[in-house]
């Protein structure tokens, strides 16, 4: 996929309207620190225009990347980091509630897992809730790949696949925004 044209376009916290993009929505959501932006990054192959950072909780709200202004990318704040208080967790749930509401142009729904990491609780419910309010389950990218062996990429995927409950048929990709592998294999999703 050639990457003409890449805007942060809509930035959303919880007061914000959510826009009608009337575009496809491809929406990145995850565990803070998983790597979504990081993600986004690789995808536009740009080095920080989606803001990356060791501290959890760096993207607070959700940002619409528009791509080649044919469809969006979706960064939605991570979730589960230890510091986050309660009344962030409250912000978080209205807006992410909000977001599932409210949109219209919701295409896909990725959720990212670290592929060395036993998905968290959060994860497993972050998964089935996707699966009720669109009837679909997401597709699963497994991030930081680049810090396992390749001999334990298949268990760590079925480990995923088990713990979140997916279905055999779930696609899950491992990958790695150090090394990009597995991106082609997204973007030929995407396509
Ligand atoms: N080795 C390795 N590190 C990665 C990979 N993806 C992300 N990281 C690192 O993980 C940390 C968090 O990445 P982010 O992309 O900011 O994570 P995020 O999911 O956007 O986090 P929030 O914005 O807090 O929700 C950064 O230090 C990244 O460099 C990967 O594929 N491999
Ligand atoms: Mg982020």
């Amino acid at each position: 996929m050639i990457i003409k044209k890449c805007d942060l376009e809509y930035v959303c916290g919880t007061t914000s309207k959510i826009p009608s993009t009337s575009k496809n929505e491809y929406v990145l959501c995850g565990r803070s620190n998983v790597g979504k932006s990081s993600f986004i990054n690789a995808f536009i192959n740009r080095k920080n225009y989606a803001r990356v950072s060791n501290t959890p909780g760096k993207t607070r709200t959700i940002n619409y990347y528009n791509i080649n202004d044919e469809f969006y990318l979706v960064d939605l704040p991570g979730y589960g980091f230890a510091s986050q208080s309660h009344t962030d967790q409250n912000e978080w749930k209205k807006l992410i509630d909000k977001y599932f509401e409210t949109s219209k142009d919701i295409n896909e729904i990725i959720l990212l897992c670290d592929i060395r990491i036993e998905p968290t609780d959060k994860d497993v419910q972050m998964f089935s809730f996707i699966l009720d309010v669109t009837g679909y389950e997401p597709i699963v990218i497994a991030t930081k790949l680049d810090k396992i062996k390749k001999t334990q990429v298949s268990k760590n995927i079925e480990i995923i696949r088990n713990k979140l409950n997916a279905s055999s048929e779930c696609t899950i990709i491992p990958y790695s925004s150090e090394t990009k592998e597995g991106l082609e294999e997204i973007q030929k999703y995407f396509e």
